[in-house]
């Protein structure tokens, strides 16, 4: 490779990283001996939580505003883009003890 070429790579890098704004993040919820964990989590409109199922059993995530309702079959992962921000309270449906906070900052 020709060193000028090179240089426009780094500098294409540099742009790069510079350009594009604060990618969009995955959080991780965990739904394992019918707990949720983390209990209260934060995230950001845009971001996409990852809710893991270790149970044996079907869980839900379902937003006591009604924002969301994400259905997890046993040891599946299933993902939701937030749309909105605000703080939401969820359960879930099969197993009401369950319950956790997500924080969703604009
Ligand atoms: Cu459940």
């Amino acid at each position: 490779m020709q060193p000028g070429r090179l240089r426009l790579m780094i500098a294409a890098l540099a742009f790069g990283a510079i350009a594009v704004p604060a990618q969009a993040a995955t959080v991780r919820i965990v739904m394992e001996n019918l707990v949720i964990s983390p209990a209260e989590a934060s995230a950001k409109v845009g971001d996409t939580i990852e809710l893991v199922n270790k149970d044996v059993l079907t869980h839900t995530a379902t937003a006591r505003n009604g924002d969301f309702d994400v259905m997890m079959p046993p040891k599946k992962t299933a993902t939701y883009v937030l749309e909105k921000p605000g703080s939401v309270d969820y359960y879930c449906r099969f197993h009401p003890n369950m319950k956790a906070t997500l924080k969703i900052e604009p």
